[in-house]
């Protein structure tokens, strides 16, 4: 990686990922873009080249790799599975088309393409427990039928084409810098914000809803090792089993309780977020993640919980 073009920077992963990547290669060496850029901070759009791309414009993509001599895209611009059951055409169109858009690209100029799957990617068939790298993928979301077709698509264009595709299945992730941009995990990301405003907070899943997990540094760390990762050692290349955590709302209730004592929560559930979440595993088996190239988060439940409430409290001023 010498030149690298994000898409979707302007979201919950890109936001972070271009900034400690400009840290590492260098400012002009990690190009930003976006659909439009008011649809974030500043700080992504100035503190380094910055580009309008929208992904379902092929010329768009291809204009600026070719402009900043590019030989890595990390493709992040995604419809997210709740907004993508609203809007299924869109997240068709967005994930389907984008992603295809920038394999194209990849396939024309030798670009590598990172980008993430996710546990949406799984369904009810699947078995959700320690839920094998290589299983049962019968998605019932929109979101999810465009991921499981992504990752088959990247293991196209690496098989057929030689393009060097790689990716990961995230699960759900928590951050504090930008909020996530409308998936079925984000309540784990609202409850820390309410626990610091509000002091109370509303679940719209059921007490017993398993799901994988994983703070925003681990998963800046899964996509950076993972693309820099010796090729020779990769059996899988794409769609790796990422974790960190697999919780349910009482455990990460009990988490943020162990530093804040007086928190509240109670429960008012959403059914079509929760047919969503029932759908997908409760727990990971990342093994092969491990094995090929050296997966190892950092962070668990309690250590995220105090490293998200300090740092929130901070950025909200409390
Ligand atoms: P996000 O919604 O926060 O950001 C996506 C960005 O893409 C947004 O800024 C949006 O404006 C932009 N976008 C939408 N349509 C676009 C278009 N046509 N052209 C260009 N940009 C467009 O998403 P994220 O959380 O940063 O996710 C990035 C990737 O990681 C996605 O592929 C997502 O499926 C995957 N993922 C995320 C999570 C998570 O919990 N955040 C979990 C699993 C997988
Ligand atoms: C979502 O909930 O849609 C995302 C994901 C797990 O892909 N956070």
């Amino acid at each position: 990686m010498k030149k690298i073009l994000i898409t979707g920077a302007l979201g919950q992963i890109g936001s972070e990922l271009t900034m400690r990547l400009r840290k590492e290669y260098g400012e002009n060496n990690v190009i930003s873009s976006s659909r439009s850029a008011k649809d974030g901070s500043d700080e992504i759009v100035k503190s380094g080249p910055f580009e309008i791309i929208d992904v379902t414009n092929i010329n768009h993509i291809a204009n600026a790799v070719k402009k900043h001599n590019v030989d890595t895209i990390i493709h992040l611009a995604a419809i997210l599975s709740a907004v993508g059951e609203a809007k299924t055409n869109l997240a068709w169109d967005v994930n389907m088309g984008g992603l295809y858009n920038v394999l194209e690209v990849g396939r024309e100029t030798g670009a590598a393409i990172f980008t993430p799957s996710s546990i949406a990617a799984f369904g009810p068939s699947t078995p959700a427990k320690n839920t094998p790298q290589d299983t049962i993928q019968r998605p019932k979301t929109m979101y999810g039928v465009t991921k499981v077709a992504g990752e088959i698509l990247c293991d196209y264009y690496y098989e057929r084409f030689g393009v060097d595709t790689r990716g990961v299945r995230f699960p759900g992730l928590i951050s504090y810098k930008t909020l996530p941009g409308g998936g079925t995990t984000d309540y784990a990301v609202d409850i820390y914000y309410k626990a610091i405003e509000d002091g109370k907070f509303t679940c719209p899943l059921g007490e017993d809803t398993y799901m994988d997990m994983m703070y925003m540094p681990d998963a800046l760390d899964a996509i950076i090792n993972l693309a820099q990762a010796d090729p020779s050692k990769l059996k899988h290349r794409n769609a790796f089993n990422v974790t960190a955590m697999s919780f349910s709302p009482e455990d990460i209730f009990a988490s943020i309780k162990k530093f804040m004592p007086d928190f509240t929560m109670s429960y008012d559930v959403n059914p079509t977020l929760q047919k969503i979440a029932n759908s997908w595993p409760d727990s990971l088996d990342d093994s092969a993640a491990r094995e090929e190239w050296g997966w190892n988060p950092k962070y668990d439940l309690d250590a995220m919980s105090k490293d998200m409430l300090e740092k929130l409290k901070v950025k909200l001023g409390k």
